[in-house]
This record gives structure tokens, C-alpha cells and sequence, in this order.
């Protein structure tokens, strides 16, 4: 996996062979590669935190404390995370990013079908879940309980839909490929944003109502055993 870009350092590095898979040892040259995104354990940026522990591919885990996101906003290309700095190079917009690690982390489909079928599930993903990101802004409570109960009734549940019906037609286990990619862990944190109950207005039993195979694929995921060894070291370290 050598990049040709000219005049760009590269480092060396041995990426380690993931307790959970089937990679073997092999010494790789890549690129330098560093994270920037908010200080939580979920959102835009944390399917590259997932793909690049489990792949064992060290970087550099930069985390922006909310509090002090305005002090930061002005050098990040499009004042928005997260980046992913390559090589000294200051990539933007998580799906292009979640390509482009689940290529280096080997969990991006090689098949052009079957990467098309990943793109189209991160990229209903990204959709729905802007708008649910976008109520976090309303500052009026009674303007946020409207656009919510209406994205419940609407988007949410047509994507939900969608998604439930796209993982049966493709096995039942996962979204693309016949193994778990990027497209797996962002319908993984997705799910786990709406099941988590902190969304005022937005059911937390919403998906076990609406999608219920999307819950079994929740579980599925979060049990891999590459997920759930990131995990327990985060709650170690925390
Ligand atoms: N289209 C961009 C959206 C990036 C975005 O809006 N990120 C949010 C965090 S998830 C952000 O930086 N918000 C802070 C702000 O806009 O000030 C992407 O796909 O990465």
C-alpha cells in the first residue's frame, strides 16, 4: 500500500496483527496520519477512530475539547471536523475520510459494486443524521420538540426503512462486502445515538420499534471483537 505522492515524507511503520482478525504482520509504508474532532466517543469522526484501532494502525488521536472549539474553528479548511491531516495534507468531509481509512484499514470493499452499496449506506447515514445534528442548534424548546417529533415521523423512519431493508437483501449480517466495513460502523453509531436516549423527542425505542434488525446489527457490531477491545481500553483510560 505505498502511496506515490512525490516529495511527501512517509513513515514506516509494522502494523500489528489485530487480536480479532485474520491480518497478518506486514510491514507497510504509510502515511503520517492525525484525527482532529471533538472530545467524545462518538459523531462524524469516530468511524476512523474505530477503523484505524481495529486495523492497528497508529495516528494521532487529536481531541478538541467543545469548550475550546472556537479557538480551533479557524484552522480547519471548512471550520468544521473532522480532519484528517495526511502527510502534513488537511482532508475534510467524513465520508471521503471514512473511504479513504477503510481502505488503508481494509474495510472498504475492493469490488466497485460492493464499495458503490457502502458509500450508499454512509452516505443515507450522513444524510439523516445531519438533521438530527442540526436540532442540537435550536435554542427554542418548543421549535426543537416540532422538528424532531417531525423528523421521527418522517426521515428517521423512511431511513430506517431503507436501512432495515437493505441489510436483509444483503444477507442480514452486514451492509456490503459479506463482512463488516466502514458502512457497518457508521450505521453502528448512528443506532447507538438514537437508542441512547439522550436525544430529547426522539423515542429511545425508535429502532427497536421501526427496524428492529438494525438493533440485532447494533449488537452484532458492537460485539466485534475489535470494537469492543476499543472500548474496554477507552473505559480503562477514562
Ligand atoms: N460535511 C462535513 C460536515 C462537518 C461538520 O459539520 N462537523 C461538525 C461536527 S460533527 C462541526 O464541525 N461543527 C462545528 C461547527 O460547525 O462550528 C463532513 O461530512 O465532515
Amino acid at each position: 500500500m505505498t502511496r506515490s505522492r512525490p516529495g511527501i515524507a512517509r513513515v514506516r511503520y509494522h502494523r500489528r496483527t489485530p487480536t480479532w482478525g485474520t491480518y497478518r504482520d506486514e510491514a507497510r509504508t504509510m502515511a503520517e496520519l492525525k484525527l482532529t474532532y471533538f472530545d467524545f466517543d462518538g459523531g462524524r469522526g469516530e468511524p476512523v477512530r474505530l477503523a484505524l484501532n481495529m486495523a492497528g494502525i497508529p495516528f494521532e488521536d487529536e481531541r478538541i475539547p467543545g469548550a475550546q472549539w472556537a479557538q480551533h474553528k479557524d484552522r480547519m479548511p471548512l471550520r468544521a471536523m473532522p480532519v484528517l491531516t495526511v502527510d502534513g495534507h488537511a482532508l475534510t468531509q467524513c465520508n471521503t475520510i471514512n473511504r479513504y481509512v477503510g481502505k488503508l484499514a481494509g474495510l472498504y470493499p475492493e469490488d466497485p459494486w460492493q464499495a458503490v452499496l457502502c458509500d450508499e449506506v454512509m452516505d443515507a447515514v450522513e444524510d439523516v443524521s445531519s438533521r438530527v445534528f442540526s436540532t442540537m442548534a435550536i435554542a427554542d424548546e418548543d421549535q426543537k420538540r416540532a422538528a424532531r417529533e417531525a423528523l421521527t415521523d418522517d426521515a428517521l423512519k423512511v431511513h430506517l426503512v431503507r436501512l432495515a431493508a437493505y441489510l436483509a437483501e444483503r444477507g442480514g449480517e452486514y451492509f456490503a462486502d459479506g463482512r463488516l466495513t466502514m458502512a457497518d460502523l457508521k450505521v453502528f453509531l448512528f443506532v447507538r445515538h438514537l437508542r441512547s436516549g439522550i436525544l430529547d423527542y426522539i423515542p429511545a425505542d425508535l429502532v427497536d420499534r421501526v427496524a428492529p434488525s438494525l438493533v440485532a446489527h447494533f449488537e452484532r457490531v458492537r460485539d466485534h471483537a475489535g470494537i469492543s477491545t476499543y472500548y474496554e481500553s477507552r473505559r480503562r483510560a477514562t
